[in-house]
């Protein structure tokens, strides 16, 4: 067995799972931060868990918050890791427009709170540590596609946040000596994605459209673009990062680009409905091809302030210094989504929004 040990904040979230499971199966001892919620927040991870009494159990959850800095530096101190990965946020970019400030405290403040540990705690030796940066952080874009020495530009709060964790990185590693690096991920999805990220919101809506329990399902910006990987590739590249000998930044992505527009139509044709458009701008609609029924609608309410209007990540740096690419094609990605979410809203109960 390995001796090394992971502590993984955010282990509860999409990342945190796929990242979980990758340390367990290759030997690693894993320690993940989790939040106290009044209901259950661990169906991601749950599959990972054994009994605590049971001999060698290598997955452990602690209480834990990255706004708390004394529980930070408690538990660091229990785990002594080898390896910490940095995942927790508050990650939805519309909702930090409504929680800047909770936002900036999570997500900025949180990480120099969790480098603080390992330096309070004299760990710089032993630790290395994995920032989960963000393609965000390219926001309004001044060059494509994006690479690391492409200028940053936040356009939220969410990315005005990450860029203060992206550069505090930078200077533990150059002030400090600390084996500390950045991963600039692209978007990354899969079928445990936050039901209100775009792509999932989708997936899932599509799906209880295909099943009947659903009419009608309401996006913002159509004309965004992304580039969508599948998370469990991008898991892979965050490890491969920490096992270099030297600390360093890279973007992982997966170097194609996609509407949310093309992600429905996608989405719609592992279905037995073909979606096509009218109108335009925010009377643009999504209907049946055959019926005409309407089935996609603009709200307002859904676009941001200021937009990311484009994402492209050149992930040739990753590819020649990591040897890491994405195995999971786009058609793939969404595919897999569909069929999940169609799987699961079948052994559903209707829910009471599924009525309206
Ligand atoms: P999720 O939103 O699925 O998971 C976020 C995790 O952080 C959850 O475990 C959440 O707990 C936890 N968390 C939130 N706030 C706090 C806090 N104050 N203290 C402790 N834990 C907290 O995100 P992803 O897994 O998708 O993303 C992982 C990381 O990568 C995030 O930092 C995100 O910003 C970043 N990122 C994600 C990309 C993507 O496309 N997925 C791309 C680039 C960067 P709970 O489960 O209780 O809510
Ligand atoms: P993003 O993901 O902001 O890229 O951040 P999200 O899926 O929320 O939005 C992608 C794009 O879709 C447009 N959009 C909508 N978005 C949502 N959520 N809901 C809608 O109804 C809708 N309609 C259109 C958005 O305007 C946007 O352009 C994700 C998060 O995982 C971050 O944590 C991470 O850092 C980045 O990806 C890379």
């Amino acid at each position: 067995m390995s001796d090394k040990v992971a502590l993984i904040t955010g282990a509860t979230g999409q990342d945190g799972a796929f990242l979980a499971e990758l340390l367990l199966a290759k030997g690693y001892r894993v320690h993940g931060l989790k939040r106290r919620s009044s209901s259950f927040n661990t169906a991601r991870i749950d599959h990972l868990y054994r009994d605590q009494h049971e001999p060698d159990v290598r997955f452990v959850l602690h209480h834990g918050d990255l706004t708390d800095a004394t529980n930070l530096i408690r538990v660091v101190g229990e785990v002594q890791p080898t390896e910490i990965y940095n995942l927790a946020a508050q990650s939805h970019v519309q909702v930090s427009f409504e929680t800047p400030e909770y936002t900036a405290n999570a997500d900025g403040i949180g990480t120099l709170r969790l480098l603080e540990a390992i330096r309070i705690l004299k760990l710089s030796d032993r630790v290395r540590f994995y920032q989960a940066s963000t393609s965000e952080l390219y926001g309004k874009v001044q060059e494509t596609p994006q690479k690391e020495t492409t200028p940053f530009y936040p356009r939220s709060p969410y990315a005005a946040a990450k860029l203060y964790a992206y550069w505090i990185t930078v200077n533990y590693r150059e002030a400090h000596g600390l084996h500390a690096s950045n991963g600039i991920l692209f978007n990354h999805e899969g079928p445990t994605r936050g039901e209100t990220f775009v792509t999932r919101k989708i997936t899932r809506a599509v799906a209880a459209i295909a099943l009947d329990r659903q009419k009608r399902l309401y996006l913002g910006n159509l004309d965004a673009k992304r580039d969508w990987g599948h998370a469990r590739d991008f898991v892979e590249g965050m490890w491969r990062i920490l096992q270099q000998d030297q600390p360093d930044d890279y973007v992982l992505a997966t170097g194609e680009t996609h509407s949310i527009r093309e992600f429905v139509e996608l989405a719609f044709s592992h279905t037995d409905r073909k979606i096509a458009w009218t109108g335009s701008g925010v009377d643009e609609k999504g209907v049946d091809a055959e019926t005409g029924e309407i089935l996609i609608e603009i709200d307002p309410r859904y676009f941001r302030p200021t937009e990311v209007d484009l994402l492209l990540g050149d992930p040739s740096k990753a590819r020649e210094k990591l040897g890491w690419t994405h195995t999971t094609a786009f058609p793939d990605l969404v595919r897999e989504m569909v069929e999940s979410d169609l799987h699961a809203i079948k052994l559903e109960a209707p829910r009471y929004g599924d009525r309206g």
